[in-house]
């Protein structure tokens, strides 16, 4: 018998959620394991080039690192039910969640998690439970302290301070009665069966939003929100695998959150893609673009903070780019159609001249 797939990560990591949730909804035999500090430290940079969850091992021994390539490495292997619809809108919708979730919906899950007390106060005793599972809670606690400190030192770059917070706020906000409107007509995003955007928002809001103890009280009032939440965590439970919508329909409930984000997530995007290719037309013989290619404006929940731009989003945003660009004659035609209804001019007018690819666990260029 070949050995299942492992999955490493923590229970508080919202891409382990992320992941753990595919692995689950699709019945893939696997071992969740949960790495102490000196796999996390020793061996994983080994495997992956850094510290960071989840890792995925293949029964063939190979590493698989970043949330997103283990879900579309496992999607060629285990192709049904397949979580990416074929429908040109649905197909873009489901992309726009996923860059939503991974790269948006987390500066929220990192803003309630440190700056309400309750929560800093129990992640510091869950990173020491994970990290050193063998050693007393107090000496757990001194690591978990020195991991949060680590994790509150990165929520500049992310714009994570000053007014910007009040903005977080609003958003997650608003973006939860959305949401809640949404899941009392549907069970996941685009019908009967998850896409691979249900994965990616799932994972903030589960492993930060409603599982840490000083924003759970965000959820209350919204039941059929916690409903998808619960259906994510125990896909068995709700055994029955159904379908996308037909016809290619992304549901007027998505409306407001399809068109917030192009309001305010994908400006920013689009500036921070903006800044790899010109780096690139003034850097023609570069093999590689820096981590943080400068600052940028942003404005998140009405309010405008400045921010680094990750070379990363280029990546994770020419998924949305290529789900549009794919598409040829009427498709096209209706699709700009679709997405002017939404604001969405900045994905049609994007131009990717230099694209990224994934090498090593890496961002390079794809020349
Ligand atoms: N883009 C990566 C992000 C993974 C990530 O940021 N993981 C966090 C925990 S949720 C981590 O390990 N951070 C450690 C670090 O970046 O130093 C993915 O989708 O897998």
């Amino acid at each position: 018998m070949t050995a299942p797939y492992q999955h490493l990560g923590w229970i508080v990591s919202p891409y382990t959620q992320k992941t753990l949730a595919y692995f689950k909804y699709k019945n893939i035999p696997h071992i969740d394991r949960t790495p102490n500090v000196f796999e996390l430290m020793r061996s994983t940079p080994k495997r992956v080039g850094k510290a960071i969850m989840p890792t995925v091992q293949t029964p063939e021994g190979q590493w698989l690192q970043d949330s997103t390539d283990i879900i579309d490495e496992l999607e060629t292997r285990f192709p049904e039910p397949s979580i990416i619809p074929t429908g040109a809108k649905q197909n873009i919708a489901a992309h726009l969640l996923e860059l939503h979730g991974d790269e948006w919906l987390v500066l929220a899950s990192l803003h309630y998690r440190w700056s309400r007390p309750k929560s800093a106060d129990f992640i510091v005793n869950e990173f020491g439970r994970l990290a050193l599972p063998f050693l007393p809670r107090f000496i757990g606690r001194i690591m978990g302290r020195k991991i949060r400190s680590q994790m509150t030192s990165y929520l500049p770059r992310f714009g994570i301070v000053g007014d910007t917070q009040k903005g977080l706020e609003n958003f997650t906000e608003n973006l939860l009665n959305q949401l809640e409107t949404h899941f009392s007509q549907y069970p996941y995003f685009l019908g009967a069966r998850p896409c691979v955007g249900d994965f990616a928002m799932f994972g903030q809001l589960y492993a930060h939003l409603y599982r840490d103890p000083g924003s759970t009280p965000l959820f209350d009032g919204k039941p059929n929100l916690v409903n998808w939440i619960n259906r994510m965590l125990d896909p068995d439970a709700h055994a029955e695998k159904g379908d996308f919508l037909p016809d290619d329909q992304v549901p007027d409930t998505l409306t407001p959150i399809l068109k917030a984000i192009f309001d305010e997530q994908f400006e920013f995007t689009a500036t921070a893609i903006n800044s790899v290719q010109s780096y690139v037309k003034q850097n023609p013989d570069a093999k590689r673009v820096s981590r943080i290619t400068g600052e940028a404006d942003f404005k998140i929940g009405g309010i405008q903070g400045k921010r680094s731009m990750f070379t990363f989003t280029q990546w994770k945003g020419q998924r949305v780019w290529d789900a549009l660009h794919k598409l040829t004659g009427q498709e096209a035609v209706d699709a700009k159609a679709w997405l002017k209804t939404l604001g969405g001019d900045a994905l049609i007018d994007m131009k990717i001249e230099h694209r990224l690819k994934r090498e090593n666990y890496k961002e390079v260029l794809d020349k």
